[in-house]
């Protein structure tokens, strides 16, 4: 078995409302499962305003902010924690760019949705974002640390 270079890494992936309610929730985390990614966490939840205005703190000077943060609101989302080595970049390629029509064939948002406002996914853009993340999203023993009975096909 070859050792990875790269670093195991924990990123925070969210199936935005609209892919709740179109039905994508499975597709969706079937793209991480098939890719070999390990998931350590998932839920579907309510995401109050405040947690989304959190979320999005970056973003809060942004025009679009209070139309994205009822977006994020405006109906249950899915919660995942993914692990992996090199998971953080690999989902946001597996994502797809952040405008769908700009995002490759063969990516979720590239597949799967035409507007920015209505991207279906959210994945965190860097380790120490998915560590705060999953911190934001995800109590205290609702992660799940297990081992793959096949983890040698994984890396
Ligand atoms: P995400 O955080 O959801 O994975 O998205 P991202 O990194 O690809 O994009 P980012 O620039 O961080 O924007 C976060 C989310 O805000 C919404 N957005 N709307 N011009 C607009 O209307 C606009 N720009 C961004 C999208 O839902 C985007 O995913």
């Amino acid at each position: 078995l070859v050792a990875s270079m790269e670093q195991v890494e924990e990123t925070y992936i969210m199936v935005k409302p609209d892919g709740v309610q179109r039905g994508l929730v499975g597709e969706i985390i079937s793209r991480f499962e098939k890719k070999g990614f390990k998931l350590i966490g998932l839920k579907l939840f309510q995401c109050p305003k405040d947690l989304a205005e959190e979320h999005y703190k970056d973003l809060n000077s942004k025009p679009f902010f209070p139309k994205l943060i009822e977006y994020i609101t405006s109906g249950p989302v899915v919660c995942m924690a993914w692990e992996g080595a090199g998971v953080v970049a690999s989902a946001r390629k597996l994502i797809g760019s952040t405008d769908p029509l700009q995002a490759e064939p063969g990516t979720i948002r590239g597949d799967l949705a035409v507007q920015t406002g209505r991207n279906v996914v959210h994945g965190s853009d860097s380790p120490e974002n998915g560590k705060r993340e999953i911190g934001l999203w995800f109590k205290e023993g609702e992660l799940c640390q297990w081992t793959p009975a096949q983890a040698q096909w994984l890396r």
